[in-house]
């Protein structure tokens, strides 16, 4: 059938539109592409600061190479046929290009060429797998209680809705999946955290990984690649850094409501100041003077009561005892009496040296302003509804359920501001550069 002049004219006009798309098209992928360029990352896979990281960027670096080379070698392949091949004017549906069909000597090529990078790919993933796996850990030597002993620096990690927990033996421990069907079931560790955890530098730092709920996966990309964390089971993984410095990472299998807000960070510290840390984590809170009386009553069994015109701290202790005490434990306040969180995981952040954090809530918040200070804002808004700042399912709960993340206990602004003063009393501030470096918001 021949072409009218109006059709003609129609398919011109189109073209002159589909003509635009490729100019379009480029703009955009570049813009998306430069999007991913930022040059401070924090979760850049593509500077390694360990052993491990940099074995695994030496297998993504050979084989994005070989990648982007069939990506343009095909692309152009393409292109080029189709430029070769094109009709140059169109003169009806008579006119066709030589129809062409199988070629031996292309179909064995291109069969062939694929297989052989594919099997050397494979060889040097399974190299690097067990590479990376391997077991290079070594016992260092740190003080506990003024006593010398070696420490195989190992540490538990567990998941749970939605923020990490980092717990550290410090002697010999044995861990068997009996004691994940209850987490309370965990041997007591001797140094507990969240959200943010030291290692010591230069040196492999064992990582057991398992979940309280769902699973999740740990994830610091400057230091290690992904490890699950399943329910049920103890992962080993490991982290190693190089130097001192903070690493950032996140949560990298969606669990959830609050996934993208379960992050942590890893503190690496040389061997002074990782001591020092050990000893500042090992000790239980210290209370000031005013505060000892009423935790000493408290330990008693009988609390004392505090006055309406009592300091805000001393009410403060006295609020958290009353709404916060049944899941947050701080040592040397209620370790003698403490079970486990009303939770669904058993488990919320041990806060004896909360103050000495410099984030929050799954390290989503400062817990310090840039000027130095303490972040009351923020902290405030989280105690007074947790679900407003980060989403969790702990509000309306049904007769007798327990809550998943921390729940909102409506507290008055005045309690709310009590509760703070307290909280800021718990542990040595920590140092300017810390803050800078740790800072997420
Ligand atoms: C029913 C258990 C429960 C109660 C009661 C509770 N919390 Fe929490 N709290 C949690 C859980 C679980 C988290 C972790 C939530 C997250 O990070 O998403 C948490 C997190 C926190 C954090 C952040 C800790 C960190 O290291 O990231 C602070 C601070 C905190 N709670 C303070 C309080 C205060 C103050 C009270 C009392 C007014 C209180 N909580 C009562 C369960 C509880
Ligand atoms: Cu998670």
């Amino acid at each position: 059938m021949a072409t009218t002049q109006t059709e003609r004219l129609t398919v011109s006009d189109k073209s002159n539109f589909w003509r635009r798309i490729p100019g379009a098209g480029v703009v955009a992928l570049l813009g998306l592409t430069l999007a991913g360029c930022a040059s401070d990352a924090e979760l850049d896979t593509l500077k390694p600061e360990s052993g491990t990281a940099d074995e695994i960027y030496g297998l993504v670096l050979p084989v994005f190479i070989v990648a982007g080379l069939v990506l343009v070698l095909i692309c152009g392949a393409v292109l080029w046929l189709a430029l070769k091949n094109r009709v140059p004017t169109y003169e009806g549906d008579d006119e066709f290009p030589e129809q062409v069909s199988h070629n031996n000597t292309l179909e064995i090529t291109w069969t062939i060429v694929p297989a052989v990078i594919m099997v050397i790919i494979a060889v040097l993933t399974i190299v690097t797998h067990i590479s990376i796996n391997k077991d290079e850990a070594a016992a260092i030597e740190i003080e506990v209680d003024g006593e010398a002993r070696m420490w195989d620096p190992t540490i538990v990690v567990v998941g749970q809705q939605w923020w990490w927990e980092y717990r550290y033996y410090l002697d010999e421990f044995d861990l068997d999946a009996s004691m994940l069907e209850d987490p309370r079931d965990l041997p007591p560790a001797d140094i507990v955290t969240s959200g943010q955890f030291a290692i010591p530098t230069g040196v492999e730092v064992d990582l057991v990984v398992t979940s309280r709920d769902v699973i999740h996966s740990h994830w610091i990309p400057r230091l290690n690649g992904k490890r699950d964390a399943v329910p049920g089971r103890f992962s080993p993984w490991k982290i190693e850094a190089d130097d001192p410095g903070v690493y950032f990472g996140q949560c990298t299998e969606f669990c959830g409501l609050s996934h993208s807000r379960m992050r942590m960070q890893a503190i690496a510290m040389d061997e002074a100041d990782f001591q020092q840390w050990i000893d500042m984590q090992m000790s239980p809170a210290t209370f000031g003077e005013e505060l000892q009386p009423y935790v000493a009553s408290y330990r008693a069994g009988e609390p004392a009561t505090v006055s309406e015109d009592a300091s805000g701290v001393l009410r403060g202790l006295d609020t958290f005892v009353a709404q916060c005490a049944s899941c947050h434990l701080v040592d040397g306040l209620n370790d003698l009496d403490y079970d486990g969180a009303e939770v669904v995981s058993g488990s919320a952040p041990n806060l004896t040296h909360f103050a000495n954090n410099t984030t929050f809530a799954g390290a989503i918040f400062d817990l310090y302003n840039d000027d130095g200070t303490f972040n009351r804002d923020d902290l405030a808004a989280w105690i007074r509804n947790p679900n407003d700042v980060k989403a969790n399912f702990a509000n309306d709960l049904a007769d007798g359920e327990l809550p998943r993340g921390m729940p909102n206990r409506n507290l008055t602004e005045r309690q709310i501001s009590d509760v703070i003063d307290f909280l800021e009393t718990l542990g040595p501030r920590p140092s300017d550069e810390r803050i800078a470096a740790t800072e997420v918001e």
